[in-house]
């Protein structure tokens, strides 16, 4: 009878309130498993698929920001903008992404009779991909500046909805705003105000991506001693490139940025770091000749398998200098900001839609009698995974935001020593919250999470080259402290500054003061660890460079989810994120340094740890 009064009521319920009509089908799916098996309606599909909406109008944390941040007049247009975005993201681009997947690019090598052709072939849906990216404008915002200092942020809002839906096109996209920072930076010089043009285009038929070729077979971290491509001046003042590249992403591009060696009169090269210098080539000339570059293979790579990244051979491969002579590492690292920052969109972008599909599919799972999302135990897992998305996501619009500044040029000195510093301690630190995120996210959903064709491990696998891509862990904490070195401590005087300034204004919220305190306690201990440090050798600050970057980013996050939440129109969940967030650990490398983890003879120890048995015992210092 119950039965019966559930089903005649589902008519009803399309005037009933969206609270009552859930509470139906929850009963109704709860009922179904009461169900002897042979009676249920739904014997084929046993389970319903989490779906998920309009993900601009899903996204309560980012449209708070936007409500928070951006003026009125903006607010009004981009808002209508993103949600027409979220709906294209739902029904065209989120299937194209799907095929792209299905579709990976295909190498043919020799063509029947013999000939070397070296041709990559891309799906439909991958070039589709990059029509709608100019469509879009999802580089040209950038530097349209139509938003002025806004505009990098209505950019990167559109790549981060973008992203996880993009079916790997995201990887192209950050090399592009790459080059084109790069190009804008140089002052867009005459012979490259062309590429510009076509890389910032919103034209699909003019538009162009762009590669970064800079890791080769000695490997992609230590770019100063690996890089063994050299260039030969030419008559007509170009250049001749001839040298193996072991990755190259997006070896569709049009073309790209990469460093060489230029050779000098009598014929040499000069080696680390200053003999680098800056290139750019087109891929393939008017023909669609490739520019005396031979494709050795495509690289097996463990996920974003949608995207063809290559080994190539430049052998003659004419290219122009575009910076100074040996200031290619300089010059090349405008591009490689722009592209960690692209690293950090992917990882917040990733984290949310695994956290979207999983909050989805706790609503439609019953196990154990109810469903899921009324397992307290499994509601804490995926609030876990919330907190760390969204002290992410703040982190992210944070950069966003001083690199808008810097762009349109209102932005203090101070401001871009902060912007030099969080770059990598965000992409760093971002980097493992999503392959953490995603992996617990692929858990949440049981076997499910395991299975091929559901994409989620898709997902997951697209993940998790982020904290290798771009630099991986250890190699960013070291840029953050070269930063340090290069600034005489200054980027350190201005987080503290900016940390105390935020906390300062959200004091008076009496909710927030648990974290207030231990973010300033944190602070505090931060700087005991600078000073104590400081007395102590380079071995010390190298072995605590990870947990010194991992304290800025967890201090900083806390900050910024705590300024947030004491903004007017917070809601009570924004003050339980600043909560949880700061009651974690928030300065490991204090607790680190006082346990003696950075002392030389625990480097020794280390080495044993993780030789024991092994020939090759002893390590050097
Ligand atoms: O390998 C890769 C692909 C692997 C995965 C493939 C999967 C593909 C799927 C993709 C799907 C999406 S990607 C490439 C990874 N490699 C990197 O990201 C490079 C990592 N290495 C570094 O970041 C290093 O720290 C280097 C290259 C920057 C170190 O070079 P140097 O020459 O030893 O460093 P220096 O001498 O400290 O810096 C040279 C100059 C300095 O300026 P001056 O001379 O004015 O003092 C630095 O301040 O460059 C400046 N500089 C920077 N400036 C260095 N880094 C920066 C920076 N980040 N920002 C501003």
């Amino acid at each position: 009878w119950e039965r019966c009064q559930l089903r005649g009521g589902k008519e009803i319920n399309t005037t009933m309130a969206q609270g009552q009509h859930v509470g139906a089908q929850e009963k109704q799916l709860l009922e179904d498993l009461e169900m002897p098996l042979v009676r249920r309606e739904t014997e084929a599909l046993f389970q319903e698929q989490p779906e998920t909406g309009n993900q601009y109008l899903e996204d309560h944390l980012l449209r708070s920001y936007l409500k928070m941040h951006l003026p009125p007049k903006i607010l009004e247009e981009v808002n209508q903008d993103l949600e027409r975005f979220g709906n294209r993201l739902l029904t065209e681009i989120k299937p194209l992404g799907w095929e792209c997947e299905l579709n990976p690019p295909v190498f043919q090598q020799y063509d029947a009779w013999g000939q070397r052709v070296d041709r990559i072939f891309t799906c439909s849906a991958w070039r589709r991909m990059k029509e709608i990216t100019a469509e879009e404008g999802l580089i040209a915002e950038a530097y349209e500046r139509r938003y002025s200092s806004w505009s990098r942020l209505y950019q990167a809002v559109k790549l981060y909805l973008f992203s996880s839906y993009s079916g790997g096109f995201s990887c192209p996209l950050a090399m592009t705003d790459g080059a084109a920072k790069v190009i804008e930076s140089l002052g867009i010089p005459g012979s490259l105000k062309n590429a510009f043009d076509h890389l910032t285009s919103r034209d699909p038929k003019k538009f162009w991506t762009s590669g970064q070729w800079m890791t080769e077979r000695r490997g992609g971290s230590d770019v100063a001693n690996g890089t063994e491509t050299v260039a030969r001046k030419q008559p007509d003042g170009t250049y001749c490139l001839s040298g193996f590249k072991w990755f190259t992403s997006a070896a569709d591009s049009d073309m790209t940025l990469t460093l060489a060696r230029v050779v000098d009169a009598e014929g040499q090269v000069k080696q680390g770091s200053s003999g680098l210098s800056l290139f750019f080539l087109k891929v393939r000339d008017e023909e669609g000749k490739l520019n005396n570059i031979q494709v050795q293979r495509l690289k097996e790579k463990f996920g974003t398998r949608q995207m063809a990244t290559a080994e190539l051979w430049l052998d003659g491969a004419k290219a122009e200098l575009i910076s100074a002579e040996g200031r290619g590492v300089a010059s090349i690292s405008n591009m490689l900001n722009i592209t960690r920052i692209h690293n950090v969109i992917g990882a917040v972008a990733s984290m949310r839609r695994m956290i979207c599909l999983s909050r989805d599919y706790a609503r439609r799972r019953v196990a154990f009698g109810k469903l899921l999302k009324d397992h307290p135990l499994h509601m804490q897992t995926l609030a876990r995974m919330e907190v760390q998305t969204r002290g992410a996501f703040l982190l992210l619009m944070e950069i966003i935001h001083l690199l808008g500044l810097v762009e349109t040029t209102m932005a203090s000195e101070e401001d871009q020593l902060l912007l030099r510093l969080l770059i990598p301690v965000a992409k760093l630190y971002t980097g493992k919250q999503a392959a953490a995120v995603a992996i617990e996210a692929m858990e949440s959903f049981g076997g499910q999470g395991y299975m091929e064709d559901t994409g989620l491990p898709v997902i997951v696998r697209d993940t998790l080259v982020l904290p290798i891509w771009e630099g991986t862990t250890n190699i960013l904490s070291l840029d953050v402290l070269r930063s340090l070195t290069k600034s005489q401590g200054q980027v350190m005087d201005v987080f503290f500054f900016a940390v105390q300034k935020k906390l300062e204004l959200a004091s008076s919220t009496a909710k927030l003061e648990p974290a207030v305190k231990r973010t300033r306690d944190a602070v505090s201990s931060l700087t005991q660890f600078m000073q104590a440090a400081g007395s102590k050798g380079a071995v010390t600050m190298e072995l605590a460079a990870r947990d010194f970057s991992y304290t800025l980013a967890r201090i900083y996050a806390g900050t910024l989810l705590i300024e947030h939440a004491a903004q007017p129109g917070a809601s009570s969940t924004d003050i339980s994120s600043a909560q949880r967030w700061c009651q974690q650990e928030l300065c490991p490398v204090a607790w680190e340094l006082q346990s003696g983890t950075y002392e030389a003879e625990e480097a020794l120890t280390d080495s044993a740890l993780v030789y024991e048995s092994s020939p090759a015992r002893c390590s050097r210092l």
